[in-house]
């Protein structure tokens, strides 16, 4: 079957779901619960990250030199990287590189608290969530946020994708995570220069027909631009310092700047997924 005449199938929010909530500085724990169960599809909080957090940050990851992850991105760089990623590889060999990079993604904090765990933090005690915590493999944790700079030019920074995919990798079996059937992205931009590296959403959150007609069944990613045209979208303009909650089972993208401006090299991300369990734990990993 060629791209041209496959749809992609899935669950649609409904209209008054598949929008953004918008808060300034301070956080809506209500509006956060509704991302995490999936009704509704992004939360953003301006001025979630102070400036001077912003700037100690991004000054902290340009000192530590982050590993780049190869790929299709300039140079055959896709991003760098500073934590761990668990995509494309066993569980053991994420926690092994969740615990070789914990004292590089804490120093990036100088001893403040890491933005993206003080979110989580807030979550226990409010709409079902009992606790939060690391997901956990054979007593090992999952790590806490990792730092990515994307560095692909043109249309996407990241293409198109769903973070649930992801969870089912073969490689990955007995993980905690897989047991989740929905993934909340906590995302926090200590910086993101003007005029790019916005998301888009889509009002799709593809089914497992769709992803094994795709080629995508463990990995979501990524879906073709062009067969997203008939499903609704939105754009949430990422700005410096803010706080960015998406219901990850939607596709969603990345996306660049017109005309190749030199954005690929500045825009900073902070960031962890998170799920609830049956047992209303909220679990995170990287
Ligand atoms: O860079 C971002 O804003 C989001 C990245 C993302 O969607 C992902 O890592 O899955």
């Amino acid at each position: 079957m060629t791209t041209e005449t496959l749809r992609i199938t899935g669950r649609r929010l409904p209209p008054e779901s598949f929008r953004l909530h918008r808060t300034t500085a301070a956080v809506d724990t209500e509006a956060v619960l509704r991302v995490l169960r999936g009704d509704l599809a992004a939360y953003q909080v301006t001025g979630y990250l102070p400036r001077e957090s912003c700037e100690r940050i991004a000054a902290r990851f340009a000192e530590a030199r982050p590993r780049p992850r190869h790929g299709e991105g300039e140079d055959g760089v896709e991003a760098y990287v500073l934590g761990a990623s668990h995509i494309d590889k066993t569980t053991a060999a994420y926690l092994d590189e969740a615990e070789a990079t914990a004292a590089a993604v804490a120093a990036l904090h100088d001893g403040h608290p890491d933005p993206v765990a003080a979110l989580t933090a807030r979550l226990p005690g409010h709409g079902g969530v009992t606790t939060a915590r690391p997901a956990r493999h054979q007593g090992r944790p999952a790590g806490t946020s990792k730092a990515v700079r994307w560095n692909t030019p043109g249309d996407y920074l990241l293409l198109p994708h769903d973070d649930l995919a992801q969870l089912s990798d073969p490689l990955q079996s007995g993980f905690e995570i897989q047991s989740l059937r929905r993934v909340m992205a906590v995302n926090v931009y200590p910086h993101c220069p003007p005029g790019g590296g916005h998301l888009k959403l889509w009002n799709i959150e593809p089914d497992s027909p769709a992803r094994t007609a795709l080629g995508l069944t463990h990995s979501g990613y990524p879906y073709p631009p062009a067969l997203l045209d008939s499903h609704d979208s939105l754009t949430v303009p990422v700005t410096t310092g803010d706080l960015i909650l998406l219901n990850g089972n939607l596709i969603h993208a990345v996306l660049g700047t017109p005309h190749d401006a030199p954005l690929s090299g500045e825009r900073l991300l902070l960031t962890c997924f998170t799920g609830l369990t049956a047992a209303g734990e909220l679990l995170w990993w990287t």
